[in-house]
């Protein structure tokens, strides 16, 4: 028995190291399976949960165009969702199961939901700053080891890139309106900087799944060097249409060609992230509010299917 889980191991590793995808029927050690159910719900769950900011917008959208294009966009953030969901449960876990752990608590969602969406330049800075840090991340997923995963993100990565246009374009619509308008995409900049850049995760030297995630190529970059990628496209952004990043430290390293940035909180990202930010109580009552009075919607998806099946 364990001269087999040692040769299953190996025949694993060996595909990994030649790059391999790993397909759902393929045999793969209990740990990485594992690994991926963990990753992937907490983004199924991110994709989900994230659509409660943006929703709060829609009645309020400033013109039709705007609200047709945020309708669109928090759509497309529950299709992610599905198709993650899908993907984690080729990996033997039921959609059930994994909205159990959801809502008791012990999967993770990204910290960046549990932020209030104040006003409209909000709506902007999510699209700008929290798409633009998923792209980036997705990016580098594009190429994971798990085939579902993988083959998942390209197709999330194109519709995420639309997503962060939209931002962007609400971002430079107000720096063109009046002191007002430039003033709240400024304040909005301010409270979604921070929490963006913690999307990436801890440092390198503080990330515990990022030794196995190596080794197995479930990440090809770390969060440090993902981090600075998204920093440093940012900024420049920001400069164009005369936002300033919040941060007094950021300075242009000329050797590193990059931005040095300032220390960020990780006492509040821990806080956020262990259900103690200013929102994961009314984005957690929300979920399970709705998921219960859905439940007529799936029994009677399921007694339909049950009869179609009959049928044939
Ligand atoms: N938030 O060892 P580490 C979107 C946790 S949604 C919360 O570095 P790992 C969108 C981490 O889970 C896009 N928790 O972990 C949707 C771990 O705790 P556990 C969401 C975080 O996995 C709607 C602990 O900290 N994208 O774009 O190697 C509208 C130690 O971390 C966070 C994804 O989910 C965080 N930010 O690396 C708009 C990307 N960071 O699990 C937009 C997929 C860390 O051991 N995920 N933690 O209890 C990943 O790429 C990786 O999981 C991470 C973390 C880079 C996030």
């Amino acid at each position: 028995m364990m001269m087999d889980a040692i040769i299953i191991e190996n025949a694993f590793q060996e595909k990994i190291d030649r790059d391999l995808c790993i397909e759902p029927k393929d045999q793969m050690p209990e740990k990485y399976r594992l690994h991926l159910i963990r990753q992937m719900s907490q983004h199924a769950h991110s994709e989900v949960i994230g659509m409660q900011p943006e929703g709060n917008w829609i009645t309020r959208a400033p013109s039709l165009r705007s609200k047709q294009i945020l309708l669109a966009k928090i759509q497309d953030e529950g299709g992610h969702g599905l198709y993650l969901y899908s993907a984690t449960e080729t990996l033997g876990i039921s959609r059930e199961e994994m909205i159990e752990q959801l809502h008791s608590g012990k999967a993770k969602y990204a910290n960046i939901f549990n932020y209030p969406s104040l006003n409209w330049a909000d709506i902007g800075a999510i699209g700008w700053l929290v798409d633009g840090a998923a792209i980036v991340n997705q990016v580098s997923l594009q190429r994971t080891s798990y085939g579902p995963y993988a083959r998942a993100m390209v197709r999330i990565c194109k519709e995420e890139s639309f997503h962060q246009r939209q931002g962007y374009e609400i971002m430079a619509n107000m720096m063109k309106g009046s002191t007002e308008q430039k003033e709240m995409a400024q304040d909005a900049m301010n409270r979604w900087w921070w929490p963006a850049l913690m999307m990436f995760g801890p440092h390198d030297s503080d990330s515990p799944n990022s030794g196995n995630a190596f080794i197995w190529k479930i990440k090809r970059q770390s969060n440090d060097v993902l981090r600075q990628r998204f920093i440093d496209k940012t900024v420049q952004q920001a400069e164009l249409i005369g936002l300033t990043v919040p941060d007094k430290d950021l300075k242009w390293n000329e050797e590193k060609q990059c931005y040095d940035h300032g220390a960020i909180d990780w006492e509040e990202f821990n806080r956020v992230i262990n259900g103690n930010g200013p929102c994961n109580k009314q984005r957690m009552d929300h979920h399970i509010k709705y998921h219960n009075e859905g439940a007529w919607v799936r029994e009677a998806a399921a007694a339909y299917q049950k009869q179609i099946n009959e049928f044939n």
